[in-house]
């Protein structure tokens, strides 16, 4: 019997959009970092065990020292492990951010970086956290191939950075991720990121959601994280969270 699970699910943060150093866009800057902070201090307040995090915690690869460390700074001192993947965004490609800065050094940081996908089993928790890195968005990348048999006794997550193709295909998409695809994972539950708005994609036992940015995507919908409840015989409860610092005071 595994004890129930409080997981908490953010991505596509985007941190240093159009800033990379210097004195120009500083006020963009601090907008993505203050939603950050106010996304983290929320989700300390939901107490989860667990955070997930599947990709773009970075705007790009040009992402600023002072911000990487700064990032890995606020997760390493969370209450609760984190769980991460690369997105498009910030991708194992060439000059990458995490081939320069090793997010899974710090305690309590797990860094999921390998491109024949991983699973990382927490010690800290009866928790299998399974993801793959992606190192170029393009087709022939398939987030969610191969995705390892469910290890019984323990929660067993998934994360995944790509476009939701559904039941058709849709193979000339990037990063395709496809609903028979999500259906055979047997996960507990898949965190997914690349949409920024949020969307549910469960498929038979397998909860799956996008859980949208935490920057609103646009002045009439506000940001989104997720508090994932699981439990033994049962569905995951997904519970949805808005965050809506405005941009108005940033410059
Ligand atoms: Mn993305």
């Amino acid at each position: 019997m595994r004890p129930p699970l409080r997981i908490a699910h953010a991505s596509d943060i985007h941190l240093d959009t159009d800033y990379h150093e210097g004195d120009t866009n500083l006020g963009l800057r601090d907008y993505y970092r203050g939603v950050f902070d106010d996304l983290l201090r929320a989700i300390v307040g939901h107490a989860p065990e667990l955070m997930l995090l599947p990709g773009d915690l970075f705007d790009s690869n040009r992402a600023s020292p002072d911000t990487v460390i700064w990032a890995a700074e606020r997760l390493a001192s969370l209450p609760f492990p984190v769980a991460m993947i690369p997105g498009n965004h910030d991708c194992l490609d060439e000059g990458a951010i995490y081939t320069r800065f090793d997010f899974d050094r710090p305690p309590g940081l797990h860094f999921i970086g390998a491109a024949d996908g991983e699973r990382r089993r927490l010690a800290e928790l009866p928790v299998n956290v399974w993801g793959r890195g992606m190192i170029q968005h393009h087709p022939k990348f398939r987030p969610l191939a191969k995705t390892p048999e469910p290890e019984p006794g323990r929660w067993n997550l998934g994360l995944g950075h790509g476009i939701y193709t559904g039941s058709e295909g849709n193979d000339y998409r990037s990063s395709p991720i496809g609903a028979s695809e999500i259906a055979e994972s047997g996960f507990d539950y898949l965190a997914l990121g690349h949409h920024h708005a949020l969307l549910d994609v469960s498929q038979g036992d397998t909860g799956a959601y996008f859980s949208g940015a935490p920057v609103p995507i646009s002045p009439d919908r506000k940001g989104t994280y997720l508090i994932v409840e699981l439990a033994e015989g049962r569905p995951p409860t997904v519970t949805i969270h808005h965050l809506d610092r405005s941009r108005s005071g940033s410059s």
